[in-house]
């Protein structure tokens, strides 16, 4: 007899904050209006001026039912719901070495002065495109065809299409960078399950963030819908702090380091942390489902040639390329920033301290 499939329930999303946050103010790609040449011309102007100035942008109209996204969160909940010794088992091995595909409850100090710590979980679960192995939980291998074809759907239906897009506003061939995100090549891409797990309010007073100012490493990162406020970006061109505010049926995208460094920093990799999230929002638990997409793993983060947008305005080298020393492939620059990010916070330089050859990583407030 077969054996029966839990049922995960439904998913219950916690109420949106009633304060008036200083939101950041983020365009909306559609992605219903691609079937046209003049459609996709105006989606691709909409998200390169958005990746110019802030960064992030919303993108709507996915082909994704939210029935699917609710059962992707029903599953993260139905993880982190797991006894901890469940769970522990599957702590991520090598983390050491800059591996991040497993469990991740790294209790690091997040307050220096109180020495608290912080209450965040990690889930991921990297490609099935035979590289990885995969591991998990019963309640996850009971779902992992469903696992699979979500992670598919988010390559096929919102990282490829953003990535003509990409191309056609660098005027490069369509599928410049969908050639060099294939699914079935490797790459550390990662769907993730999060969780912050609330502090209590005499504790919230003590924190400044939840998670320190960061930029991700990869090409593009998608956040479901999140309720909980806590996300904010920082604006490139002011350096002012801006809450992401929820948007029903969409997801929020961030450009992140690779893209930057390809494009010798016209695609800003733009700088985001994870505050206490307002007042009446402190009670719950912050459950997070991402994607973090990235090129494969041989591409060289060297800037692109042959984009006449980048020549004639002049992005023609990245870091990397003016410091002299070797420019690291999408690989080494990924273990180097994980290794980084997962390890060392006890020693005194971690803020700031040389990841690759002439390249410094930084925390940001
Ligand atoms: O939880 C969020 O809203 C953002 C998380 C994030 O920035 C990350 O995991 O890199
Ligand atoms: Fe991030």
């Amino acid at each position: 007899m077969p054996v029966p499939v839990p049922e995960l329930g439904s998913y219950n999303y916690v109420e949106e904050t009633k304060e008036n946050l200083d939101w950041a103010d983020l365009v909306t790609v559609d992605l219903s209006q691609l079937s046209t040449p003049e459609g996709k011309r105006a989606q691709a102007d909409i998200l390169i001026s958005a990746l110019k100035e802030r960064g992030f942008f919303y993108v709507k109209n996915f082909n994704i039912s939210q029935e699917r996204v609710n059962k992707q969160f029903a599953l993260g909940k139905a993880f982190y719901d797991l006894p901890q010794e469940e769970k522990d088992v599957f702590t991520v091995k090598g983390i050491e070495r800059g591996n991040y595909n497993g469990y991740v409850n790294n209790k690091r100090i997040i307050e220096e002065k109180t020495g608290l710590r912080s209450q965040v979980e990690v889930y991921n679960i990297p490609k099935f495109n035979g590289d990885f192995e995969h591991h998990h939980p019963a309640i996850i291998d009971e779902h992992l065809q469903e696992v699979e074809e979500f992670s598919r759907s988010l390559h096929s239906e919102v990282l490829d299409p953003l990535f003509v897009l990409l191309a056609l506003a660098l005027q490069l061939p369509e599928d410049y960078f969908t050639n060099i995100h294939q699914y079935s090549l490797k790459s550390e891409d990662h769907l993730r399950y999060m969780k912050y797990n609330k502090f209590t309010p005499e504790q919230n007073k003590l924190i400044e963030n939840w998670v320190h100012g960061h930029t991700d490493l990869g090409s593009f990162t998608l956040l479901f819908r999140q309720p909980v406020a806590a996300l904010q970006i920082r604006y490139p061109s002011t350096n002012e702090w801006k809450w992401v505010k929820p948007q029903d049926a969409t997801l929020t995208v961030n450009a992140c380091d690779a893209l930057q460094s390809l494009t010798a920093g016209y695609v800003k990799s733009t700088i985001h942390r994870v505050a206490v999230p307002p007042k009446d929002q402190q009670h719950v638990d912050r459950l997070g489902l991402l994607y973090f997409s990235r090129p494969h793993n041989d591409i060289s983060l060297s800037t692109i040639q042959g984009s006449p947008v980048l020549q004639r305005e002049g992005y023609t080298q990245n870091e990397f390329e003016a410091s002299g020393n070797p420019v690291p492939t999408m690989e080494e620059w990924t273990f180097a920033k994980q290794k980084w990010q997962r390890t060392g916070y006890e020693k005194s330089d971690h803020k700031t301290a040389q990841i690759l050859p002439g390249w410094k990583e930084k925390i940001y407030a």
